[in-house]
């Protein structure tokens, strides 16, 4: 049970704050926090840094709280740091937590992920760039191609085998089941930023000329099946949702935001029940320039052309943006990531600026009733 009610009534009728129904879940409003890496785990396993992080992130108010990108593999972590969902002890670790992001009342959702040529690196704040080959806690990296990503992440991947491609398949699928074993009501695959199903799309890191190489078909059949398959274990009535770089600023973008557009629709086919528009980063050559929810009309655009569901994030952290963004048909979910960071009570101001009537509600029952009860 949750220890907060959330109904807010708005004296200017606010989209952000308008509920989301998908399925079986309701999201109480349109804010997200998405997937940020903590790199605090031991093994892949969580602790009290993530437990404090995701609760005190679902006390502030989000609708949605988004674990970070968790390895269905040892390999497939970014870092050392990364969580993971590769044992059934992992699943164990999650489960208090996702019952606490519960209680704060947020559906807790989790990102599941292989980091493909992008694994086996420091931590961004120890270097960022790929482990030493002889550094003890380096492992090798696996990929569709053995392209390397380029100066900061120079190893080159081994070329993943057919064996490879149907394991790493199955790992999504036991992943998934940990994560419904777990408690969480919404998975999200990680299928961008360069990671190993964006590098299966991108010809960047794609080179390869058997049935998973070339042809746009061919580029998008790991996600594609990936998505096929974990659909088939995740409950039918919960939001199976994906991130998916649709574009990569490096100058082909119309004809890779077409390819995006046409393998959104595969996911559609296939039961996805929301698409997080983000960037493909399959280069260091792109040159992204970086404004106020930029991406918002990209991914109105993949919302109109698709009928998906859309959410998406990269700098909306202004309340009347954010509000903006949904009132115009762009977004029906805005991901608010780094202002979370520096503001968990996000959604609260957000409320707060927005005028919504009984703002602080937007908070649990014990902050909320403090915040009204002595208002001058
Ligand atoms: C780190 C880990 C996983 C991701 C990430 C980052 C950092 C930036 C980003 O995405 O856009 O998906």
């Amino acid at each position: 049970m949750s220890v907060g009610s959330s109904c807010i009534l708005s004296s200017t009728p606010s989209h952000l704050f308008s509920p989301l129904r998908i399925k079986d879940v309701t999201l109480k409003n349109r804010i997200g926090v998405p997937p940020m890496c903590q790199y605090s785990a031991v093994d892949g396993l969580v602790n009290d840094w993530h437990r404090v992080h995701l609760a005190g992130l679902a006390r502030g108010g989000a609708g949605l709280v988004v674990v970070e990108a968790t390895a269905v593999a040892p390999e497939g972590r970014i870092t050392p740091g990364c969580t993971g969902l590769w044992s059934d002890a992992q699943a164990e670790a999650f489960a208090p937590i996702v019952a606490a992001v519960e209680k704060a009342g947020a559906v807790p959702g989790i990102q599941i992920a292989h980091a493909g040529r992008k694994a086996s690196a420091n931590r961004p704040w120890e270097g960022d760039d790929h482990m030493a080959e002889n550094d003890p806690r380096a492992w090798p990296t696996i990929a569709p191609s053995p392209v390397a990503f380029g100066a900061n992440l120079p190893r080159v991947p081994r070329a993943m085998t057919g064996e490879d491609i149907t394991r790493v398949k199955s790992d999504f699928v036991a992943a998934a089941i940990r994560a419904r074993e777990a408690g969480f009501r919404w998975l999200e695959l990680h299928f961008a930023h360069g990671y190993l199903g964006q590098s299966f799309f991108s010809a960047h890191s794609n080179q390869r000329q058997d049935a998973y190489g070339g042809s746009l078909a061919n580029r998008s059949r790991f996600l594609l099946e990936t998505l096929e398959a974990v659909r088939e274990v995740w409950p039918e009535r919960l939001p199976l949702t994906a991130r998916f770089g649709v574009i990569e600023f490096d100058g082909r973008d119309e004809e890779t935001l077409s390819e995006s557009i046409e393998l959104a629709r595969g996911f559609k086919k296939r039961g996805l029940d929301l698409l997080s528009v983000s960037l493909g980063f399959s280069t260091p050559l792109a040159t992204i320039q970086w404004a106020p929810a930029f991406l918002a009309p990209i991914a109105g655009r993949v919302r109109r052309e698709t009928g998906l569901l859309v959410a998406s994030s990269w700098g909306i952290d202004d309340p009347r943006l954010a509000e903006e963004t949904v009132a115009s048909g762009n977004l029906d979910q805005v991901l608010v990531g780094r202002a979370h960071l520096a503001n968990p009570n996000w959604p609260y101001h957000a409320a707060l600026e927005l005028k919504t009537d009984r703002a602080a509600w937007v908070l649990p029952a014990p902050y909320a009733h403090w915040l009204e009860r002595y208002r001058s």
